[in-house]
């Protein structure tokens, strides 16, 4: 059966399936309470006393996220120029159902609305990006009047509704014209990007005050370049190590850009990131969830802090490959604010067996692996990895698997000195539409959320010092190569109208942003 027909069984049986050979995961989780317990139905289950008894702190930012080319529309306007995603979407047979960002939820114009839902919502916080080619449609030169005029508009919005701003400069819309230039493979780009931050911090530095350069840098550049899922469709695992190195390079330089240009300017992240368990207690397992963890969660987090790539590799990292140059650690090492990453769903790790490279198989969602066999995902880290279905899936075929919260915040917390943290995304796809009185009553959202945030109570309880949760989204949107047939807003979009209704799951999170108790 494949993920997506076990999808639907899973859901039909409440996602109490438990795949043969994962039963060792839960001894080799750090929190095993509830799996010990076997008080819970559904593995990996948040009781309901714990969500009950979950408390935040009276300052806690609760928030919302979005990205430029899933919400805004207006692909050509007011001088855009064109994007890798608008030139993929405009290719037959790139996007599930031939769906572009052309129009999106109009957010471009509809932007007053959509900051009155969040006010509304009594959120504090809204994370959205800015399209590079509405400010520099070519990648490189001056500055775009009207696009600058835009997100100025934008933030003044966002703050006339005691709201703060929380701006991604980079959620995968690359000018094609940089990518007519090879990239972010070329080196170059590195200080295109990083005149492109400058250029945002000196026009918006006055009232931005949180930055975060990349949005889930590892999975842009390994889906772009090294498995061609994502544009421009390149495939080679040098071309993925060197455009993550001028990611890396990128992020440092645009680090001190934004200083440079604003003295109020906080710099931080938005990395993709997901606990992974290894498959069995053996030897090889552990060294092989390790080589993922560096690879996944910490691949431009430790560049950042420590200015060195982390064990990610079976041996030394491959530098000329990477096309490494003297003193590169000193450009990457830039001591960020405070560590901003998404958590939606755990990996299993294996050392692999074969070291033939799987590449894609089936359906590529923002955190799919491929899934066929037990070679290895790539010819250096050796990694075999797996997406688990023990837990409940969500119609995305992603698990449910709320402990991970709790690991993945602790272990960062050890592992950098107990940062401050933003929870920059967790979100779940359910297609629960209006009923006939126009409600949307998305109870299984309500659900996911409130497991996730009990666990990151108990880890804020443990010490933990996260300041902000963001839920993913804040409306329905373009969901990258499934188009339009995901929906991960608190929001309904009616994208035949742009009428937005706010799902029951957003007026739950509002009553949660209003009081921190997550019984609301
Ligand atoms: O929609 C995406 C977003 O762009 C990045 N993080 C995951 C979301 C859901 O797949």
């Amino acid at each position: 059966m494949d993920r997506r027909n076990f999808v639907k069984s899973s859901l039909a049986a409440a996602g109490a399936t438990l795949l043969a050979g994962h039963s060792s995961l839960a001894s080799s989780t750090p929190d095993d309470r509830q799996s010990s317990s076997g008080a819970q139905s559904i593995p990996g289950a948040i009781s309901a006393s714990e969500i009950d008894a979950a408390r935040f702190p009276d300052d806690f930012l609760w928030g919302m996220a979005s990205a430029a080319y899933q919400v805004e529309g207006a692909w050509n306007i007011d001088g855009k120029g064109e994007s890798n995603w608008d030139r993929f979407s405009h290719t037959v047979g790139k996007i599930k159902g031939g769906a572009t960002g052309d129009v999106a939820c109009d957010q471009y114009h509809r932007y007053k609305e959509d900051i009155a839902i969040l006010k509304r919502l009594y959120q504090k916080s809204y994370r959205f990006s800015i399209s590079w080619a509405r400010i520099q449609p070519a990648g490189t030169g001056s500055a775009n009047q009207k696009g600058i005029d835009h997100y100025s508009r934008l933030v003044d919005t966002i703050l006339e509704a005691g709201i703060r701003p929380f701006c991604t400069l980079y959620h995968w819309d690359l000018p094609q014209a940089l990518e007519d230039r090879g990239g972010w493979p070329n080196r170059d780009l590195a200080s295109y990007y990083a005149e492109y931050a400058g250029i945002l911090a000196k026009h918006l530095g006055d009232r931005l005050t949180v930055w975060a350069p990349f949005n889930m840098p590892w999975t842009f550049t390994y889906y772009g370049y090294g498995i061609g899922v994502f544009p421009p469709q390149r495939t080679g695992f040098d071309l993925f190590l060197k455009a993550a190195h001028t990611v890396n390079l990128a992020q440092g330089q645009a680090f001190r850009a934004i200083k440079a240009a604003s003295s109020k300017a906080t710099v931080g992240s938005a990395y993709g990131a997901a606990p992974a368990y290894p498959k069995t207690n053996s030897e090889a397992d552990i060294a092989a969830t390790a080589r993922y963890n560096a690879m996944n969660n910490l691949y431009f987090l430790n560049t950042a802090m420590r200015g060195e790539y982390p064990k990610a590799f079976v041996g030394e990292p491959p530098y000329a490959a990477m096309g490494y140059r003297p003193g590169d650690d000193k450009i990457m090492k830039v001591p960020l604010d405070w560590i901003g990453f998404h958590y939606y769903t755990r990996r299993v790790v294996s050392a692999a067996i074969s070291t033939c490279v799987s590449g894609p198989s089936g359906h590529f969602g923002t955190e799919t692996e491929g899934e066929g066999g037990a070679s290895a995902r790539d010819p250096l880290t050796q990694i075999h990895v797996e997406m688990p279905t023990e837990g409940p899936l969500t119609e995305a075929g992603l698990e449910i698997w709320p402990h991970g919260m709790y690991d993945l915040v602790t272990q960062i917390s050890r592992e950098y000195n107990n940062p401050i943290i933003e929870i920059s995304e967790n979100g779940c796809c359910y297609l629960d539409s209006p009923d006939d009185s126009g409600r949307v009553p998305d109870q299984r959202r309500i659900s996911f959320h409130q497991q996730y945030l009990a666990e990151l109570a108990r880890a804020i309880r443990d010490g933990a010092r996260v300041r902000a949760y963001h839920a993913w989204s804040l409306v329905d949107n373009f969901e990258w190569a499934d188009g339009y047939s995901q929906r991960y807003g608190l929001t309904y979009v009616d994208f035949r109208t742009q009428k937005r209704t706010i799902k029951d799951s957003g007026l739950w999170y509002g009553r949660v942003a209003a009081s921190n108790r997550l019984n609301a």
